[in-house]
């Protein structure tokens, strides 16, 4: 059989982006593990165009809630050519009977105990509606097919090593899309790790964790550092704040060639961290913690989010000098997006503070789809823009690079210098994040489901 893998993706700028940084790892996890007798092509709609005209027998779609109106457009239009789809991901598995209006069948959860079975029912035309994965133990979990990936990546080497995240944060799935922290046999990684078909010599050296929070068992990580030293690559992943008291573990993660973690560090109000559960937060400690990282000269990622209930227009605006007063080398804005299958969610949703009538392209991470507490939806969605031109303003980059010049390490600068220029380019060029109160793409599609998108009875089993 013939399958195209689609990783959706509607561009979350208005011109999209000048270069594709990094690819996600569920299309090429997912083409590694389809059993070698069917064809396998993985189509990143971000780098890759949609050939309609496939000879794929069965299309199978992957998509987070912010393009599920493409992925379900593209759905209509393979539908229309005969063709068997399927969709998975974190929308899909908290919103299966929604999307069930567009696919043939939806898998809810992780799909390595059922994807197998999934392709057999469908080479005998036999597909359910809904197939429920198990989060199951991670053995064996093959290499992820790199070669498959599109030329345009600029790194290749996605891994994952761990699943899962014992902590409750408010705003995120993590706790309920992937149930326990588990862990892949360390060989395994390092075998994944040790994959050297790529072109380019940082395509070689560049290890990029896609886990949610790889540092959580300190036994594993450190046992999984060890044996990268030898291998003298750069790594990076996301963290949690807390690792910054352990010194031990830092230390390690120089020595085995951590060029950079992602904190999640979300506000500078107590009362926002509060709402959002984030309790290994100390606002008090983000500048020594950052400090840390930069003794050892890893440059420092860090997540922000506008739109918690304390949030004033002033108080997201301000944000771009506290990143920078706290050291932050590369900032990631986002504002609050309640998805389903969060605490955020079930809150907004009792308190009807949904907006009614705006479709799932609201929910991309840059746009307004619930009542803020403090101003209106314009109004926040304005604030984030402001917080974002100034964080990515000349002056404030400028400020960044100077400080990691002298801060952190080759390969940490070097990739502190190209993420803070693509998004001071973005700024300067005024290549802003998409406001899709201005675009009516998928009014059509979205009008379709905005009766049932809050329904609650269209989860069904998460
Ligand atoms: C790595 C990651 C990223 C990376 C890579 C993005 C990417 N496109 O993959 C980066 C950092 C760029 C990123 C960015 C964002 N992310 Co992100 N990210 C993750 C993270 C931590 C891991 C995802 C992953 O790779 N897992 C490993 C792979 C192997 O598993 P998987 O994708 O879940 O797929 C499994 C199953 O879902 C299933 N499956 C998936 N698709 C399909 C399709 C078919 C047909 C089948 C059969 C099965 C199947 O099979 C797989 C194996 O079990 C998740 C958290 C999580 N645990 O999911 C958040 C997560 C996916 N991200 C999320 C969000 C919101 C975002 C942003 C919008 C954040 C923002 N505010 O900007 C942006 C969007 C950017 C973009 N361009 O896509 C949300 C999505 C929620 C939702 N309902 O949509 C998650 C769940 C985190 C959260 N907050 O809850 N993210
Ligand atoms: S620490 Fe990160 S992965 Fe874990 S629940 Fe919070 S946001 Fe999600």
């Amino acid at each position: 059989m013939n399958i195209d893998i689609i990783v959706v993706y509607i561009p979350r700028y208005e011109r999209g982006h000048e270069i594709h940084f990094v690819p996600p790892i569920t299309g090429i996890h997912l083409a590694a593990l389809t059993p070698a007798s069917h064809n396998v092509k993985v189509i990143h709609q971000q780098t890759d165009q949609i050939n309609f005209d496939t000879d794929a027998d069965l299309i199978a779609l992957s998509f987070f809630s912010g393009f599920a109106p493409e992925a379900y457009r593209l759905a209509k239009e393979f539908k229309k050519r005969g063709k068997m789809v399927i969709a998975g991901g974190p929308h899909a598995t908290f919103s299966p009977k929604e999307t069930l209006n567009f696919v043939d069948s939806v898998i809810i959860g992780e799909s390595e105990s059922v994807w197998s079975t999934m392709i057999q029912d469908a080479e005998r035309n036999a597909l359910k509606k809904i197939y429920y994965g198990q989060a199951t133990a991670l053995e064996n979990i093959p290499t992820p097919r790199y070669d498959l990936l599109s030329s345009r990546f600029f790194v290749k080497r996605v891994v994952q090593a761990t699943r899962g995240c014992p902590n409750h944060c408010s705003f995120c799935t993590v706790p309920t899309l992937n149930p326990g922290f588990r862990t892949r046999p360390i060989a395994d990684v390092i075998s994944d790790i040790k994959y050297n078909d790529f072109r380019y010599w940082w395509q070689k050296k560049v290890v990029w964790f896609w886990d949610d929070n790889l540092t959580i068992k300190r036994n594993y990580i450190k046992k999984l550092l060890e044996e990268m030293i030898p291998l003298k690559k750069w790594w990076l992943t996301q963290a949690s704040m807390d690792i910054a008291n352990d010194s031990e573990l830092l230390d390690l993660m120089k020595k085995s060639g951590c060029i950079g973690i992602f904190f999640g560090i979300e506000s500078f109000d107590e009362n926002s961290l509060k709402d959002a559960q984030k309790t290994s937060n100390k606002i008090g400690e983000y500048r020594k913690s950052i400090k840390e990282l930069h003794k050892r000269g890893i440059c420092v990622m860090a997540g922000f989010i506008s739109g918690f209930d304390s949030d004033s227009k002033e108080s997201i605006e301000k944000m771009a000098k506290q990143l920078n007063d706290i050291g932050v080398d590369v900032p990631f804005l986002s504002i609050l997006t309640p998805y389903r299958g969060t605490a955020a969610y079930q809150q907004f949703l009792q308190k009807e503070r949904l907006c009614k009538g705006k479709g799932w392209e609201f929910f991309n991470g840059y746009n307004v789809g619930f009542i803020p507490a403090k101003m209106t939806g314009e109004e926040l969605l304005l604030s984030h823009r402001k917080l974002w031109s100034s964080a990515f303003s000349a002056e404030y980059t400028a400020v960044r690079l100077f400080r990691s010049l002298f801060t952190l390490r080759l390969g940490a600068f070097l990739m502190c210098l190209f993420m803070n220029v693509f998004y001071c380019f973005k700024a300067t060029t005024k290549n802003y994040p998409k406001n899709f109160e201005n675009d009516d793409t998928y009014r059509d599609i979205s009008k379709k489901i905005v009766d049932i998108m809050h329904d609650d009875s269209s989860n069904l089993g998460c």
